[in-house]
């Protein structure tokens, strides 16, 4: 049997889907989610190996305006994200918050206009398709963009409840060439488990907190042990640094009575859990460093480069 591979990456706006959609296409949660914009930090890697064909996703931050050297980090890591890729998606909105008659939101054009300059093959993906009221509408959509590129496919769809990801799949097919598999079959992504379990704790404070609290919150994990305990059973053995960036968003994190960090605790345990299949301790603490997100040194330090 002769190998195939593709290497696609899925761009768009923050809050679109991406990660849904790659999660979705796996089969497994690979790349965290959450509503609020900015969950993906960098790019995720993910593995879809069906027989002779391999292909390799690289889920993006939402491409947007940079507010400081963090933002600039994501954008890279779009641009990154698109170097030596067979094909590209490009995910946007079926039901969008804002009227397109001003034409397409900056960030989108800008996409397109990367698309355009790396010469790069491109899917529109209309995601969220379960939230459209009137079908029609999807019509005016499809004109809006295909006006701006010619996409090689376009693909409405909902990643929440998979509807149409099975067109969106045979359409990628078609990108994948003769090539040996740069994964192990087996293989679904290429984030080390302790980045898996930092995120899964992040991916808990971004669905617990409000306004800009989450987003200035990065976690460094400081302790990732599988022991055996006395009766026999191992456990994996969790304790993680929530880093925050001032003091008021420190209390917020603790909760009253320290409520909410135990709150984070308890779901962050029961994913991870469920993920290695072993009973799993998670113990919590929140630090503040100031403007982290403008700190170069720090940044890297959270492995955000
Ligand atoms: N109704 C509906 N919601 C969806 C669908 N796909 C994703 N969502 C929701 O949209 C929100 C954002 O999803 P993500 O997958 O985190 O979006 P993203 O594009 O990866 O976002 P960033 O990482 O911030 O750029 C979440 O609340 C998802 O549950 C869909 O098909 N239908
Ligand atoms: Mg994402």
């Amino acid at each position: 049997m002769k190998e195939k591979s593709a290497f696609i990456t899925i761009i768009g706006r923050p809050n679109v889907g991406k990660s849904s959609l790659m999660n979705r296409i796996l089969g497994q949660k690979v790349a965290i989610v959450s509503d609020k914009p900015q969950t993906t930090r960098t790019k995720i890697t993910g593995i879809l190996t069906k027989g002779a064909d391999q292909l390799v996703f690289i889920d993006t931050p939402g491409f947007h305006k940079p507010r400081n050297m963090l933002d600039k980090n994501m954008n890279k890591a779009v641009g990154d994200g698109m170097a030596d890729v067979d094909a590209a998606v490009l995910v946007v909105e079926a039901a969008p918050k804002f009227s397109l008659d001003g034409g397409l939101p900056p960030a989108e054009v800008e996409l397109i206009k990367e698309l355009r300059r790396r010469r790069l093959k491109a899917v529109l993906v209309i995601n969220k398709i379960d939230l459209l009221e009137k079908k029609e509408e999807l019509l005016t959509l499809i004109t809006i963009y295909t006006k701006e590129f010619d996409f090689t496919a376009v693909v409405p769809l909902s990643a929440r409840t998979g509807d149409g990801v099975d067109i969106l799949l045979s359409e990628l097919y078609g990108f994948s060439k003769p090539s040996p598999h740069y994964f192990g079959d087996d293989d679904i992504t290429d984030q080390p488990e302790r980045v898996m379990v930092a995120e899964m704790i992040r991916e808990k404070l971004l669905r617990s907190l409000d306004k800009e609290v989450p987003h200035g919150i990065a976690v460094d994990l400081e302790r990732f042990v599988e022991r055996d305990t006395s009766d026999g059973e191992p456990i994996l053995e969790v304790e993680a640094t929530i880093i925050c960036e001032k003091e008021s968003h420190k209390g917020i994190i603790i909760g009253k009575g320290g409520a909410m960090l135990k709150k984070i605790g308890t779901l962050a345990r029961r994913d991870i859990e469920e993920f290695f299949g072993i009973r799993a301790s998670v113990k919590l603490w929140v630090k503040v460093k100031e403007d982290w997100r403008n700190r170069q040194g720090l940044i890297h330090t959270f492995g955000l480069d």
